[in-house]
């Protein structure tokens, strides 16, 4: 009822836009030419979905609330499903941290591994090991390089997100000045494409008088992210907005500006969780933040393994399936599925949302 479609525009991947960092992803990785369904398997609309599946979810890190959540969404849908829930990961989000986790998953004999790629190609290697033992493979939230997958559960459309950090952006800023984007990883293949949108979007007429001045990266790490809030408003003593497209950053960075005396000079926006950013919306500190609910991305990536694993889809563009009470999805291109468009959070309607 309250949701506002951002943008509407076709599902367009845009993966590929991975930064240089430790062990990790460099800005030119190519992507590959081969996505979604394996060679030679052909979906069965009308196959019956398994029962008793090993679903494992591999977030990219467990001390996220943003995780708590969506995993949750998947919990859900496993049970639902009458499959088998699994939930491992690492503590940090850096790059290499999900390998060992793969492996073991595939030692394991898991049918299904849901990953949110820490790093587009850290993870491929592993995650092609497992597609070969016949394990599908989903990623949900942040996409690995699509050669390596059977298909991404995107919150929404990559385009959809960017523009609307950029809107968010320039509404908070009054037209013209100093922005700053806090991210989490330099790795993180879903914040680096949002940050690729955002930069597009800035490059055209409407956005000339809002100046980029700095992309910091708080590591989704809450006190990481304080630092880096904090030092931007030093660096940047014009800064009018900080953007930060995770809700860890955003949490942050409205915990720093709210109890300084930036509080109503410098505004905060981004992506954030409703329950985490009520208190700085009801303070002043934040106008608005938008954001999907992360519980239906871990729920249609449960239901989307469930289909792959059953035959009902090869991760093909145009196959269909049902996510329970989510309703039917058609895979796009690259094996993309989008949830849908994220909500536009504000004083007026926080309160009907508890995530
Ligand atoms: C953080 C994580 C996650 C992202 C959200 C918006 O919790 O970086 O991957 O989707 O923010």
């Amino acid at each position: 009822m309250f949701r506002h479609r951002l943008a509407v525009i076709p599902a367009a991947a845009l993966l590929t836009l991975a930064v240089a960092a430790c062990g990790g992803t460099t800005k030119d990785s190519s992507a590959g030419d081969s996505a979604g369904a394996q060679t030679g398997a052909s979906a069965d609309p009308n196959a019956k979905l398994k029962e008793g599946l090993k679903i494992a979810f591999l977030p990219k890190q467990l001390n996220n609330p943003y995780t708590d959540v969506e995993v949750g969404g998947g919990k859900v849908a496993t049970e639902e499903l009458k499959d088998e829930y699994k939930l491992v990961g690492p503590n940090d989000a850096s790059a290499s941290s999900q390998v060992s986790y793969i492996n073991t998953l595939i030692q394991q004999q898991q049918d299904v591994i849901v990953v949110a790629a820490n790093d587009p190609n850290a993870v491929c290697p592993s995650l092609n090991q497992a597609r070969a033992a016949k394990i599908k493979v989903v990623t949900f939230d942040s996409d690995a390089n699509k050669t390596c997958r059977d298909a991404f559960i995107n919150q929404a459309t990559t385009e959809g997100i960017g523009q609307s950090l950029a809107k968010m952006a320039l509404e908070q800023a009054g037209g013209s000045g100093e922005i700053a984007v806090l991210s989490a990883t330099p790795n993180a293949t879903n914040q680096n494409s949002w940050i690729e949108v955002m930069k597009t979007e800035l490059a055209k007429p409407e956005y000339a008088k809002l100046k980029l001045v700095k992309v910091a990266y708080g590591n989704d790490d809450d006190q990481k992210s304080f630092q880096e809030a904090q030092g931007l408003l030093q660096s940047y003593p014009n800064l009018k907005v900080i953007v930060a497209p995770t809700t860890v950053g955003i949490a942050a960075a409205a915990r720093y500006v709210g109890s300084s005396s930036y509080k109503g000079k410098v505004q905060v926006t981004g992506l954030g969780l409703p329950n985490q950013m009520r208190q700085y919306v009801k303070d002043g500190t934040v106008k608005k933040f938008a954001l999907w609910n992360p519980a239906d991305i871990g729920y249609l990536a449960a239901y989307a393994g469930a289909a792959l694993s059953s035959g009902q889809i090869t991760g093909a563009e145009g196959d269909k399936f049902t996510a329970g009470k989510l309703g039917e999805y058609t895979v796009g291109k690259d094996g993309e599925i989008v949830l849908g468009p994220p909500t536009e959070f504000t004083a007026e309607n926080i309160d009907k949302f508890n995530f």
